[in-house]
């Protein structure tokens, strides 16, 4: 159980309420936040408080005595620039403005849209180059280089964790790549809080899919400082799903799939 409180936000969205039921259950003290009411009943010891992400000066307060900022409110999809902006920019600003104020650690949940770009035929270790598929997908490689940016000046830390496709069940061929089983996640959210620590670099990166024997593209990442590994699959889906492909030739070429072709006007 870790030291001090844990701030998650993003609390009532689909991975927020996941993770509320399962640290929770471990008796974790948490502080939940969302702009929208949380939609099931608080485990004990948790508090949640409505906020905005843009307003700094509430989660200034809401993470006061935290240890560690679970960031995973914002826009989740691909959505106008003026849409993104304000969750994802300036809300992951007050982020780190409070996980600066507090010395927390932050854990945040990036995603595979800040590398969407590269094919599907590449390897990528955590020091690839990021390739964002969108707007959403660049205020995730944003957060990653604030990331750097608040270690090297303040010294705090982050775990990215560069979720693939964290859902229920995958449910088409390229989830059986980059599927990331809630279990998985749960666990990898508990590992990147209490590590002791991210080695002298202060930051890693996590691949988040779970032992799925097709996730060929990502390879070294920093699973073993946090004492991180999957164990679920999502291989027995394989038979069902394999066929079930977008059609779509710039999605079945690069890793972000359908993210990359959305508004894609490239003609060459
Ligand atoms: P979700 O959309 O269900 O949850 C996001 C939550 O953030 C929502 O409850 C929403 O109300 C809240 N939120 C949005 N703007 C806000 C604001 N301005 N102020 C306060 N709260 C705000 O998304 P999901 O699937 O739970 O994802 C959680 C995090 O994980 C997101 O950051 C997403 O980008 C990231 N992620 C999720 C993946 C997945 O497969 N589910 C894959 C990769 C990354
Ligand atoms: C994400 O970043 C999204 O939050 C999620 O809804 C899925 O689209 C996922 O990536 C994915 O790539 O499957």
């Amino acid at each position: 159980v870790p030291q001090k409180p844990v701030l998650l936000t993003g609390a009532s969205g689909a991975l927020g309420r996941v993770l509320t039921r399962a640290l929770g259950e471990q008796g974790w003290t948490l502080r939940l936040t969302d702009r929208v009411p949380f939609p099931d009943q608080l485990p004990e010891g948790a508090r949640f408080q409505l906020a905005d992400l843009e307003d700094g000066p509430a989660i200034l307060r809401l993470a006061e005595g935290c240890g560690t900022i679970l960031h995973f409110g914002g826009i989740s999809v691909e959505h106008p620039f003026e849409t993104v902006i304000g969750p994802n920019i300036r809300g992951l600003y007050h982020a780190y403005e409070a996980a600066r104020r507090e010395g927390a650690r932050m854990v945040f949940a990036s995603s595979n849209h800040a590398i969407g770009f590269h094919e599907r035929t590449e390897v990528l270790d955590d020091d690839c180059a990021l390739a964002p598929d969108g707007y959403y997908g660049l205020s995730k490689a944003y957060g990653e280089m604030m990331g750097g940016l608040y270690r090297h000046k303040h010294g705090v830390e982050s775990v990215f964790l560069r979720i693939g496709s964290c859902f229920p069940e995958p449910t088409d061929a390229r989830m059986l790549a980059t599927w990331l089983s809630y279990g998985d996640m749960t666990r990898l959210v508990m590992r990147a809080t209490l590590a002791p620590t991210l080695g002298p670099s202060g930051t890693a990166v996590i691949w988040g899919a779970s032992k799925n024997s097709r996730m060929t593209w990502w390879r070294r990442d920093g699973r073993e400082t946090i004492g991180w590994a999957p164990q679920d699959s999502a291989d027995s889906y394989a038979a069902a799903l394999e066929g079930k492909t977008s059609g779509n030739p710039v999605a079945e070429r690069y890793q972000g799939g359908g993210f990359t072709a959305l508004d894609y006007s490239r003609s060459e």
